[in-house]
């Protein structure tokens, strides 16, 4: 077996840290997809890829690829990437880390004059964060066909469908009907990410190749109410439509805390929350919410809220106040490809780096890739567990470790 490749680990530092000042000032670290923002992230990155002697094209879910011509050109393209857009004050590596050491990769494996036999593709995902649309992974749910009509009439605040944004990023959205791939497309998918959990920094380890993927269903909950004045109007007369949401909250978390106890891995979240009138001394009338629930258990995802809801709208009614709930988006629990777990573990153990085997609590564009073809990940620790804020942070020898065996996995699948 070749000696492990060698990555630039400054050079992809750097690259971290120029795409890090694309960002929002007011809010770092911003850059939601769909906005300038993004597109001058994009711009930056299409450069880069160039740079490494990349041709780009972007797909009609407006994904960006760029692309390394491999030397059998009749094999299906290996794929690796992830995403730059954050959320909101999110953080600087969620996604990128992904992008940019697979560019590292492809600049390495050029330095050091190895042509692979597979074209090796460097993928950002259009919108992989829940978007100001209501649907997350728009890119890669989009490439595998799972991005439906009714998501494409999904609306963001000011109006716009997600359909017409497509377009704007670059998209065709009336090719969306059709899946742009069918599986076999690629020869294999991994993503290298940051944990986002506490796992390896608690355990002191460096690389997590990850087993399985949680299923996520997210649910747009809206009740209504009546706008009343706070200070006539009676208690029992009240419709308080922010007194039953904040019930139905409580009863979310409380019923996810009692099947958490259980083997499987469940967690429930009220996140994003609007409040109209939204004034002190108006009673709320009306309240729009997202909730969103993960699992590695099919059935448990798919018989968490339901009951739920049914009892919330009966306890509701009796206040004169209603609820709504529509499914935004359903993602299946997924397991990553046996072959690309053990080709992850074996790069790593030939560079050194102890690795273990977990499941990921995160959601992630490997969820719809593992609908074309083995797909795998993995995880290098960040800063107590912590991301989706501005505290995310990873040290320069985790981001070196993490692209290392995202290289030296790559050589190895591309020899099969
Ligand atoms: O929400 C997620 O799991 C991912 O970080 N977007
Ligand atoms: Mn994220
Ligand atoms: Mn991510």
């Amino acid at each position: 077996m070749p000696s492990p490749l060698t990555v630039n680990a400054e050079r992809l530092w750097q690259q971290l840290e120029e795409l890090a000042q694309i960002t929002d000032p007011d809010a770092p670290w911003t850059r939601r997809a769909f906005t300038q923002r993004y597109l001058e992230g994009r711009a930056w990155l299409r450069e880069r890829m160039h740079e490494a002697g990349m041709t780009t094209r972007l797909d009609d879910a407006g994904n960006l690829i760029g692309t390394l011509p491999g030397s059998e050109p009749a094999l299906a393209p290996l794929a690796t990437g992830s995403h730059i857009d954050t959320v909101p004050s999110g953080g600087r590596y969620d996604g990128v880390l992904g992008v940019l050491a697979g560019l590292e990769a492809v600049r390495s494996l050029q330095e050091a004059g190895i042509r692979l036999r597979h074209s090796l593709e460097v993928i950002d995902f259009l919108s992989e964060e829940p978007s100001e649309y209501g649907v997350s992974c728009i890119g890669s749910r989009a490439m595998v066909g799972k991005l439906s009509p009714a998501m494409l009439d999904f609306e963001e605040p000011g109006g716009e469908r997600l359909f017409d944004a497509i377009r704007r990023m670059g998209g065709v959205p009336e090719a969306l009907s059709q899946p742009l791939r069918q599986p076999g497309a690629l020869a294999a998918f991994i993503e290298l990410h940051i944990e986002q959990g506490r796992v390896l920094e608690s355990r002191q380890l460096p690389i997590g190749v990850v087993s399985d993927i949680v299923g996520i269903h997210r649910y747009d909950i809206v009740v209504s109410g009546q706008a009343d004045h706070a200070g006539t109007t009676p208690m029992e007369l009240r419709r308080d439509a922010l007194a039953e949401a904040s019930g139905l909250i409580k009863t979310v978390q409380q019923e996810a805390r009692r099947q958490a106890e259980g083997s499987a891995y469940l967690v429930a979240t009220v996140g994003r929350l609007t409040v109209s009138p939204n004034a002190s001394n108006a009673i709320p009338e009306r309240v729009e919410m997202v909730l969103e629930v993960r699992s590695n258990d099919a059935a448990l995802l798919e018989g968490f809220f339901p009951p739920l809801l049914d009892a919330a709208q009966r306890q509701a009614e009796d206040t004169g106040v209603s609820i709504a709930a529509t499914s935004l988006s359903e993602g299946l629990p997924t397991q990553c490809a046996d072959e690309v777990q053990a080709q992850i573990a074996a790069a790593a153990d030939s560079l050194g780096l102890s690795a273990l085997t977990m499941p990921s609590g995160a959601g992630h564009d490997a969820v719809y890739m593992a609908m074309l073809a083995p797909t795998g990940m993995l995880f290098v620790p960040c800063l107590d567990g912590r991301s989706h804020c501005p505290q995310e942070s990873i040290t320069r020898q985790q981001a070196a470790d993490g692209c290392h065996v995202l290289a030296e996995t790559l050589r190895r699948l591309d020899r099969g």
